[in-house]
């Protein structure tokens, strides 16, 4: 399959790769193993630069996590800190006193090695990427393999993730993709999220998921399948709070769905949890002012964020020295 490489920093080793048919394409870059942009049939469905804009500096800059591998934790670590076998850890508190995906050193902030192999119908880049415990503060030393897989056949963009720890430690990745089925410059509301079962997770006024009730949004909005405006407009309290969606949804259907009736994409994954952020408040743009409030939406698919308050040793994001993490979360399109 066909696929290309531009250097985009040669001394920092930098690079966006291009994968492509007549059809559809899609760019990464091993700069925190970004999606930079998807297009299907010449339309972005996924949020990033504009052509004009440098990629570095606008990455360096994006406060909002666009298209990043984020690790080693997606979501907030209540107080920054956390207790794993009777030790206690403080972390980077980098939102309030909280530590939002990882900390300053993440796995965003990195630039990978990585190889190609191609293949008939698809292509896979295979970053290779280290966290150190010195840098983030949490215990371990983390050897981590990330896949990006797009099959051009399928439009099927597959992320799986492979890692070790020389200690017991807290692992937690996920993609920071925001797509647009819309063209980009345009709200979402129109947007319907095509699962009848939408089990909400709330959260604290510290924004963070105190117990393990869920809200089923579906039955408390009433309508068998809700767009983002009528989230936007539910007046729940837990959306007014957040003007908009930022919380994690219990996946207990196989795949999650969201179309804007002339396309739909669909997630599958083997986590139990997807964060829903919808774009909130926009307090920096790029150089064409293109990113609005609610114009985009995140499918963060992990394990729920600061499980390890909720669920103490039998966190799932707990991860034991001497065995490997692997996951998969997979975002197919389908032109309507
Ligand atoms: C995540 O849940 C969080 C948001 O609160 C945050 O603002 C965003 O990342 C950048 O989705």
């Amino acid at each position: 399959m066909a696929f290309n490489i531009e250097t985009l920093d040669k001394d920092k080793n930098i690079d966006l790769i291009t994968i492509y048919d007549d059809y559809s394409e899609i760019k990464f870059t091993n700069f925190g193993m970004r999606i930079v942009d998807w297009k299907v049939n010449g339309k972005s469905i996924v949020l990033g630069p504009n052509a004009q804009d440098d990629l570095i500096q606008y990455y360096e800059e994006n406060p909002y996590f666009f298209g990043a591998t984020i690790g080693r934790y997606g979501g907030r670590i209540d107080g920054g800190k956390f207790e794993l076998n009777g030790q206690m850890y403080e972390l980077e508190q980098n939102d309030s006193e909280h530590n939002l995906h990882g900390g300053s050193n993440g796995l965003h902030t990195q630039i990978c090695d990585y190889e190609i192999i191609n293949e008939d119908e698809a292509v896979t880049i295979i970053y290779n990427a280290e966290l150190l415990s010195k840098n983030d503060h949490f215990p371990g030393d983390i050897q981590i393999k990330v896949f990006h897989r797009y099959d051009l056949s399928k439009m099927e963009w597959t992320i799986n993730y492979e890692a070790t720890s020389t200690e017991d430690t807290l692992f937690n990745p996920m993609n920071h993709v925001y797509f647009n089925l819309n063209n980009v410059e345009q709200r979402i509301d129109n947007h319907e999220i095509k699962n009848e079962n939408l089990q909400m997770y709330t959260l604290n006024d510290k924004q963070i998921v105190e117990n393990e009730e869920t809200v089923n949004l579906n039955e408390t909005i009433d309508k068998k399948y809700l767009s983002f405006k009528d989230i936007f407009e539910s007046g729940l309290d837990q959306i007014e709070k957040y003007n908009g969606i930022d919380h994690p949804i219990k996946i207990n259907e196989d795949t999650f769905t969201v179309t804007n009736g002339e396309m739909e994409v669909s997630m599958t994954t083997d986590n139990d949890v997807v964060v829903l952020f919808t774009l909130n408040e926009v307090d920096w743009n790029d150089s064409k002012n293109s990113i609005v409030e609610h114009g985009g939406f995140t499918l963060e698919a992990q394990s729920i964020p600061d499980d390890i308050h909720l669920y103490g040793e039998k966190a799932p994001s707990i991860l034991r020295k001497g065995k490997t993490y692997k996951s998969e979360t997979s975002y197919k399109v389908n032109v309507i």
